[in-house]
This record gives C-alpha cells, structure tokens and sequence, in this order.
C-alpha cells in the first residue's frame, strides 16, 4: 500500500497540510491493507504509523505495510491523538464523514486544535479504482451473480422474502464471500414499490413482481445488482409498461457514461426518459452511486451531484419506476467507466424475465 501512502501524501501538499488521520475501518483497509475493524493511521510527510490494540498485532503484522506497528492500550482515540500531540503536528486532516463526536472530542482534548476536515483527501482516490480493484469488485459480482443464477429455478410458491434473503446470504458465504455487502432485499408482489423494503413474511404466489437487490463482500470489495421479475405470469399491464420504461431509462444512462461526463448528466439521461413517460414523480432516488470497499461511496450519480466521471470509476446504473401500493421496477447494473464508455460487470438478463412457478 506504500504507492496509496505516496498519493496521499500529495493530497496532503496540495491541501497544505501536516499530516493526516484515520479511526476509519474503510480507510484504513484502503491505505493499510488492514482489514479488521479497530484500528488508528497517522501520516505525516515522513512517517507511516499504525496503532492497533492486542486483538488485531498479529493481524496487523501479517496484512499492514509500509506503516510502523504500535500496540496500544485504552482508548485509540486518545494515543492517536497523544502520537499527534507528541509530533507538534499542525493541519492534521480527517473525514468529518467517518468521525463520531466522541471520537473528535478525544483528540481535541489530547492534542488541541490541530485537526482539520478534509473529506475529500483519501474519497478522491478511491473514486478511481486500480486494475486490482477492479479485478476484486468484477470477481465479487460474479460470486454474487452465481447465486442468482442456481436460485432463480429454485423459486416456488410459498417462499418468503425473508427465506429467499437468507438463501442469498447463505450462499455467499458458501461461496467464498465474508457475507453481504449490504441486507439483501427480496421484495413480492406491491412491496416491491418500497424502494429500500425490508424483506418480511410475504409469501410467494402466482403472478407476482420479484425484485431482487444484493451484493456480496469479497476480499473487502463489494458488488451491487438488482433485477426485477414476474413470476408466473406478468401481474398486468403497468407492470410491464414500468419495465420496458425502466430498462430504457438504464440502456440511455448507460449510453451516457464516458470519461469527462458529469455525473448529473448521466442522472439526467435516465430521469429523462422517465419523466417523459409522465412516471418522474415515481423515480425519487438517484441514478447510482460508487462501490468499492463502501457500498455506496464516491462519486455520486443524482440531480445535485457534482463532479465528472472518470476511467477507473466503478459505479451503478439503477433507475427505478415504483407504484405506491401497486409494485415497482428497479433494473442497476455494476459498471467500470473506460477509457471510452463503460464496460458493464453485470452479466445477467435484464429484459423482462418471466420466472416459471
Ligand atoms: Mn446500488
């Protein structure tokens, strides 16, 4: 990870700044390679310091390079602070993101104010993800990909939301994965107009929208996929209008995504051909968003974004068309943004797919 520490420590020049910190699980496991979840970082111009307490050294010994390993004891909020204090460190960037109040008000009061928000230092290099990275998230949505693939056929009247998410979640692990990179949904019938739905007790029955939202965590990389289907019979008219409306929508995005495009500009393409359809009142989200360690991290894609694509971006494409107490259509593939265009990860059907009972 010493190349990711030399990249930060231009970020930090550029900033002017005199080093910078994590308490961070997520940053730490990008700038460390670390990937347990207590842990402090301490970059200055010339050192690399990692703290960790008893439970993770001989973690940290094995994963972390480039950084001087220190077991502490008590609070890390506290020593981190003290090897800050200690150094007479000036403009100490962190993620006001990432950090409690508690923490804040530990290091304020170990080693004055010398801190200095700076959310952006480490979130723009992450945005733009190495052939590594991107080996890692492509390798985690085949894993995830897989499972629907051996668990569509399996699906019979009677399944639960909740059975059918713990199927997924199960499988991923068997597979290889450390689990979900977030809380699977399966979502029956007018649930599926809930566009952050919790799986429950609906059973499945003839005639109903499936909509599938998952992902699974893989050497620390996530991936992120949703499909929605008719099973047994398509549950009316609306729903294969919203469909064929949705997926228009995700091909005119994805026609959009180059290098240089502003990442409102691809939420405008699908929200676009949506609104025209007279449904923009029922596509209230955003159009995408990163994934990488995080599920959801930088850039965003929505009508306030700001900011431009980049090669190397990993993003999302999920439109979605939902109808309160009726059902809903969400159709995201996993994208990386190329040289010029897009090479999509997701491999699976995304036409309206008619699952047999
Ligand atoms: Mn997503």
């Amino acid at each position: 990870m010493t190349h990711r520490i030399t990249a930060l420590r231009e970020n930090l020049a550029n900033e002017g700044c005199g080093a910078f910190i994590s308490l961070t699980p997520a940053t730490n496991q990008y700038l460390a390679g670390f990937s347990g979840t207590t842990s402090a970082i301490l970059i200055t111009p010339d050192e690399a310091l990692f703290l960790c307490d008893f439970r993770y050294t001989e973690q940290a010994q094995e994963q972390v390079r480039g950084y001087a390993i220190t077991e502490v004891k008590g609070k890390l909020s506290e020593r981190l602070a003290e090897a800050v204090s200690e150094r007479r460190l000036s403009a100490v960037g962190f993620e006001p993101q990432y950090m409690t109040v508690d923490e804040f008000r530990a290091l304020q009061a170990n080693a004055g104010s010398v801190f200095t928000e700076t959310p952006e230092l480490v979130s723009s290099l992450r945005r733009r993800k190495d052939e590594s990275e991107i080996a890692l998230v492509r390798a985690a949505s085949e894993l995830a990909e897989s499972v629907l693939v051996d668990l569509l056929p399996e699906l019979r009247p009677g399944i639960t939301e909740r059975e059918l998410a713990a199927r997924f979640e199960y499988e991923f692990k068997m597979r290889g994965a450390s689990g979900p990179s977030f809380d699977t949904m399966a979502l029956f019938g007018a649930r599926s107009s809930l566009p952050h739905g919790q799986p429950g007790d609906r059973a499945l029955q003839e005639g109903d929208v499936v909509l599938l939202d998952f992902g699974c965590r893989r050497e620390g990389y996530c991936s992120d996929l949703t499909r929605t289907y008719a099973f047994g019979r398509i549950p009316g008219g609306w729903f294969q209008e919203i469909h064929e409306l949705t997926l228009a929508a995700q091909r005119q995005a994805l026609e959009a995504v180059r290098p240089g495009v502003s990442c409102q500009e691809v939420d405008a393409a699908a929200r676009d051909v949506i609104s025209n359809a007279g449904h923009g009142s029922h596509f209230g989200h955003g159009l995408g968003h990163g994934v990488g360690i995080e599920i959801h991290e930088a850039p965003r894609l929505n009508p306030e974004a700001t900011g431009v694509l980049e090669a190397g971006m990993v993003i999302t494409i999920e439109p979605g068309v939902y109808l309160p107490g009726q059902g809903g259509v969400r159709i995201e593939d996993l994208i990386v943004v190329t040289q010029d265009g897009c090479e999509v990860l997701t491999r699976t059907q995304k036409e309206l797919e008619i699952l047999a009972p």
